[in-house]
């Protein structure tokens, strides 16, 4: 047909082969060729039934999505796939789609269009569209219904997980599981059909329920999706549109169908997080270390320091099924440690995340330690005691003396210079910065950070490794505090200084927990301790430039003891649930170290207080991105959104501002400055960027600019 697609036969039986590597996508040609294919084999008498399958490891993973930018930024049309699945649906010829790999979005629904289905046990079938912000547009949503029900249907479409080939045979979506050849089994399964009636999906109504039945799934299916997805616009179009196929015929079902799909595609929730999807491919490429660097075996880890950072690594090692010594100084220490291991675990056990089984098997891989036995072994070694650069140095001096020449030896900083820690080592090449995010266990982002020495191979595996154990893995440049927490620190700054300045807590918490971010600045800062930002502060109030506004409420409520939700209270005050409940005597207190600090009291709007904290993060950004510290502004938003609960929605905080126009973010930091000082000093990026109509995202950065 092209060289996407083939067409060869099997005594009677045509076999459509999709060759478009690496995932069989529905790219340009590939409709074209499966068209043709269709037509062929309705016009070739010697065809009987014809079986359309996926070349290498998968069937279609769903259309392009390197096509949708293209359409929705004007440069394409796209190709409509709806006529194609209707013309294979009309193929007076059986059609088996025979699934492995992926069956995802279009590739679901071009199966679906299938007159039968045959499927290796472990393929994947999904409607996952909801997760690029968009739904299924080529009849997903109403042949789904069809075949698994309309609840299912539902689930799948709102949700966007898949179900797994033995789950979709119980729902109907496939009618046959092949073990072994998954070719010559579907080859033998047409046979068996080729003189069969091809049932056409989109005729079937037994599973589509009465509008009794139904109302009770839809309903509970919004209040779900407005729980769950906060703020998205596409599951909850995904469910109109399975609504719609229950209460109309399929060909007005699909106009519906076709109508909430442009306008999510069009949308700036999917722009974004179609910017996600392939920023989480894209940070793991680093221009000067190339795919082809060869990397090191991480078979065996340790870790040491046995805190709430150490175990949560302990248990991220375990989980990816690498055995991990656990070392710490003394036996209490150590005790709770495990504890807390265990705690963790039982509570994902609780919640369903996890099985018994599982957890069991994964406590046998935890090695608890208070000496360095085994170490000289081990393939990787993570440090994670004290944020203290002595400390740091004097655990690094006893690991480079003790591991084996070529272990990666990583320190879980936040803060402190890498460089400075590997000069305790003879062999810096071999130290990097692996900074995990709390619970290690449980927050996707693992900062990767690059000291001067760090060799090639240490980082292309750090950043391999950071997949195994099911992490995004960013590489940032050694500055202060890196990449995160640079960028946290003036988001935190202005949460503070907007307290002070007469906003209610609550108020600066709910307009930022309404844009989207997972929790609000200063429940984040209760949750992370608010001695924590006071011990950080301190340590670097010698960098400040004197005279410079400093929050002063955080510091007194360490002062009065108030560390967060540890202590019962900080911002908040809390019950024993730890739930937040608004303290007004902090209020009260809050007002009076303002007057007592001159600080003038006003109304600021949602609008503002959501300005002055997100383009504080822009302007730090921007920063950082003309000092390489990261090498590209979708790096810094994947920190932002794996780290910090940003919303997916939103792309990040860099793709937010070119979102909302570098040029109007620029000016509002112009105006911040005028009000208040320096610390808003537009970044000279920011202004080249505003000046010349540019983007972030549209930023290249040179290649190994990474500082
Ligand atoms: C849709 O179908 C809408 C329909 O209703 C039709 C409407 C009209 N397109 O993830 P990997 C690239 S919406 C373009 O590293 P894995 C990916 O960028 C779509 N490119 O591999 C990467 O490129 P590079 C619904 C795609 O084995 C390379 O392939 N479908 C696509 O870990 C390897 O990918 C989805 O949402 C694509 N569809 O995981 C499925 N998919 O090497 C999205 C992948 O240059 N895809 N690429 O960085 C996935 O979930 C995973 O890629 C998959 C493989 C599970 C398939």
């Amino acid at each position: 047909m092209n060289e996407l697609v083939q067409l060869t036969k099997d005594e009677g039986i045509a076999i459509i082969t999709i060759n478009n590597p690496p995932v069989n996508a529905l790219s340009p040609g590939v409709p074209e060729g499966i068209l043709e294919a269709i037509e062929h084999i309705d016009r070739d008498d010697s065809v009987k039934a014809a079986v359309l399958i996926g070349a290498g490891s998968t069937f279609i993973a769903g259309a392009d999505i390197k096509e949708f930018i293209k359409i929705t930024s004007g440069k394409a049309r796209g190709t409509p796939l709806l006529p194609l699945l209707q013309r294979i649906e009309d193929c007076r010829k059986p059609v088996v789609m025979a699934i492995h790999g992926t069956a995802f979005g279009g590739g679901l629904e071009v199966a679906m269009a299938g007159h039968y289905r045959v499927a290796a046990p472990g393929a994947l079938l999904g409607q996952p569209e909801v997760k690029l912000g968009i739904i299924p547009g080529a009849g997903g949503t109403q042949r789904l219904p069809r075949l698994a029900g309309v609840a299912k249907a539902v689930e799948m479409c709102a949700g966007g997980n898949p179900v797994k080939g033995n789950e979709a045979a119980q729902l109907g979506i496939i009618d046959r599981l092949i073990e072994g050849d998954l070719l010559a089994g579907a080859v033998a399964f047409a046979r068996e059909v080729a003189h069969k009636a091809a049932p056409r999906t989109r005729e079937r109504q037994n599973k589509l329920g009465t509008p009794v039945q139904n109302a009770p799934i839809f309903a509970a299916a919004r209040e779900a999706a407005k729980a769950r997805q906060r703020g998205l616009m596409a599951p909850l179009a995904a469910i109109d549109a399975v609504e719609a196929a229950t209460r109309l015929p399929f060909h007005e079902g699909c106009e519906v169908e076709r109508k909430l799909f442009t306008e999510c595609l069009f949308s700036d929730q999917s722009k974004a997080l179609i910017h996600i999807f392939f920023g989480e491919r894209e940070v793991a490429k680093i221009p000067d270390v190339p795919k082809e660097t060869p990397t090191l075996p991480v078979k065996t880890a340790a870790v040491v320091g046995a805190g709430t950072m150490g175990g949560g690594i302990a248990m991220v090692f375990a989980n990816a099924g690498i055995p991990v010594l656990l070392k710490d100084t003394d036996q209490a220490a150590l005790d709770r440690g495990l504890a807390t291991i265990q705690k963790n675990y039982a509570a994902s056990v609780r919640r369903g995340r996890l099985t018994q089984q599982f957890v069991d098997e994964r406590l046998k891989l935890i090695k608890p330690t208070l000496g360095y036995d085994g170490f000289a072994t081990v393939d990787m070694v993570v440090e994670a005691v004290f944020e203290g650069m002595a400390l740091k140095q004097q655990v690094f001096r006893e690991l480079d003396r003790i591991c084996k020449p070529g272990a990666i030896l990583a320190s879980n900083t936040s803060t402190l210079n890498i460089d400075e820690i590997a000069s305790a080592t003879s062999r810096p090449e071999t130290v990097i910065g692996t900074h995990f995010f709390s619970p290690a266990n449980v927050m996707r982002l693992l900062e990767i950070v690059r000291g001067k020495a760090t060799s090639k191979e240490v980082i292309a595996t750090c950043m391999q490794l950071s997949k195994k154990l099911g992490k995004v893995g960013v590489l940032v440049g050694n500055c202060r505090g890196f990449v995160a927490n640079r960028m946290f620190h003036p988001y935190m700054r202005e949460a503070m200084f907007l307290v002070e300045e007469g906003t209610g807590v609550e108020a600066v918490d709910k307009a930022l927990y309404d844009f989207g971010m997972a929790m609000g600045p200063l429940a984040t800062g209760d949750l992370a301790g608010i001695d924590v930002g006071w011990r950080i502060r301190r340590e670097y109030e010698h960098l400040e430039k004197p005279g410079i506004r400093q929050p002063i409420a955080a510091d007194r409520l360490y002062e009065m003891g108030r560390y967060g939700q540890k202590t019962g209270g900080g911002w908040y005050k809390y019950d024993e649930n730890r739930r937040a409940i608004p303290d007004p005597g902090i209020t009260e207190l809050i007002s009076r170290w303002a007057a007592e600090a001159d600080i003038p009291q006003r109304y600021i709007s949602p609008e503002e207080i959501v300005e002055r904290c997100i383009y504080s993060l822009v302007n730090e950004g921007a920063r950082i991105l003309e000092e390489g510290h990261a090498l590209r502004a979708v790096d810094i938003d994947m920190i932002f959104i794996n780290g910090f609960g940003f919303p997916a929605h939103r792309g990040g905080p860099m793709w937010y501002a070119d979102t909302v126009g570098v040029k109007k973010v620029y000016e509002r930091v112009c105006e911040f400055h005028r009000q208040h000082g320096e610390l808003w000093e537009p970044a000279p990026l920011l202004r080249k960027l505003a000046a010349e109509g540019g983007t972030f995202a549209e930023l290249r950065v040179e290649q190994g600019a990474l500082a």
